[in-house]
């Protein structure tokens, strides 16, 4: 019988157990907030010990009279060159979401900051491929979270089943 007792138990349950799972994505302040998006600071050595994922959020937070935030591919990186057409962000205070797993690039156009340092190469990862590129040091929380949705797909439909 589909009481509503049932049906708040069961949201309970939903909310419970997916939520934790959803609220995994996680903001980074390019550099820190100490630091933020700037010339002659490294950006590798930030980077290296994080673990982006596909959902989590870049902010650059700089001066936007002096910097800017240009999106590019690995060449213009790696030569600090910003390509016609490459997507800028130039508020300050710019939100960037992770929407795809991959190699992302970023560096400031302002003449000599991009060769001193204001660049930053990120890999991000999706679930399915998180294992993989850091065999030394996957953490616990993907699987928890492939195990958070299996429960709760479990329970939805265990619950349902006896809700109908
Ligand atoms: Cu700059």
């Amino acid at each position: 019988m589909a009481s509503s007792p049932n049906k708040f138990l069961l949201i309970l349950a939903i909310a419970t157990i997916l939520l934790p799972s959803i609220a995994v994505a996680t903001e980074y302040v390019v550099g820190g907030d100490a630091i933020g998006w700037k010339p002659n600071f490294n950006y590798t050595d930030w980077a290296k010990d994080k673990m982006f994922m596909v959902g989590d959020t870049l902010v650059f937070k700089y001066d936007p009279t002096k910097h800017d935030v240009y999106k590019v591919n690995g060449t213009a990186f790696s030569e600090c060159v910003t390509p016609p057409g490459a997507e800028v962000l130039k508020s300050g205070n710019d939100i960037v979401t992770l929407k795809s797993a991959g190699n992302k690039w970023y560096l400031c156009s302002t003449l000599g900051h991009c060769a001193n340092g204001q660049k930053l190469k990120i890999t991000v990862m999706d679930m399915m491929s998180a294992p993989q590129p850091s065999p030394n040091a996957a953490p616990p929380n993907v699987f928890v979270g492939f195990f958070q949705i299996f429960v709760s797909l479990a329970i939805v439909i265990l619950l349902s089943s006896y809700a109908t």
